[in-house]
């Protein structure tokens, strides 16, 4: 079983075996969507931004300090700073396969990336729709590799079944594994199992599914990811935070839902930095 097919251009495409994947487990990755010139491209983007400093609001880094995260955290909403992050967002490919899982025209939410540079923290599992607060239903992630993930670097763990479950009440996480507080544990009988990734391949999953990551446990390897945050046409309600845009760049305002805020929220920084 695949979920990638390739269409008459040569495109990957979601097959009914993804579809199926991602209505029964709640994702699904498509294999080589990005090209490895592409993710090649968007890597170098987003190393002349850090080498370029902080951008107020998006990207505050900490030179000098010891914690990882800090001398790399990550980019949040890195599209509305940046016309690269702003057009992968909006990807003509992204949008066929989110359309295919939503079955109904996709809005785009929210732009993340990740550094998560060697030693960095992971984040503990979660739900997305926790914070997003998607009303009615729920948000989709499509999670793009930028490096080679594995479990050594700290790739993503989902744990297949929750999307069907309900929002949990998260638990307090181990600061010493996650950058952010939240944490839900799998629910009894259910675990969470590592997706390998190659760059350019991208996990779409379910916004209610939980997942997570742990840290990067190697010396020498980022595990760098752009994430993007989508909803269906018909969500009525989204957390303040989340400002909405048709596939075309078109800003499409949704009432205010309560009880949302940036995706993962940080534990206070500590000790020197
Ligand atoms: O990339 C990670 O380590 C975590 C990302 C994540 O959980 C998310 O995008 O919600």
């Amino acid at each position: 079983m695949t979920a990638t097919g390739i269409d008459a251009t040569g495109t990957p495409i979601l097959t009914q075996a993804g579809l199926r994947q991602y209505r029964e487990d709640g994702f699904t990755v498509l294999r080589g969507l990005f090209g490895h010139e592409e993710i090649d491209r968007l890597r170098a983007e987003f190393t002349a931004l850090h080498a370029a400093g902080p951008v107020p609001g998006h990207f505050e880094p900490r030179p000098g300090s010891a914690d990882p995260l800090h001398t790399h955290p990550r980019v949040m909403q890195p599209h509305e700073i940046n016309p690269l992050a702003r057009r992968v967002l909006l990807d003509a490919r992204l949008r066929r396969v989110l359309e295919a899982l939503l079955d109904e025209e996709a809005l785009a939410a929210q732009s993340m990336f990740y550094f998560k540079p060697p030693g960095a923290r992971g984040q503990a599992l979660h739900q997305d729709n926790f914070y997003l607060r998607v009303e009615p239903g729920t948000c989709v992630a499509a999670w793009i590799a930028c490096d080679e993930i594995d479990r050594d670097n700290g790739g993503l763990e989902v744990v297949p079944g929750t999307h069907a479950m309900d929002l949990f009440c998260p638990e307090l996480a181990d600061s010493e594994v996650s950058f952010a507080r939240e944490y839900v544990p799998p629910p009894p009988g259910l675990a969470a199992v590592p997706v390998d990734m190659a760059p350019g391949d991208v996990l779409f999953f379910n916004g209610s599914l939980v997942h997570g990551s742990q840290p990067n446990a190697t010396a020498d390897r980022f595990r760098r990811s752009f994430i993007g945050h989508y909803v269906g046409r018909s969500a009525t309600r989204i957390g303040a935070y989340y400002r909405t845009m048709t596939m075309n760049g078109a800003r499409v305002v949704l009432s205010e839902s309560e009880g949302a805020g940036p995706c993962g929220t940080e534990f206070a920084p500590t000790g020197p930095h």
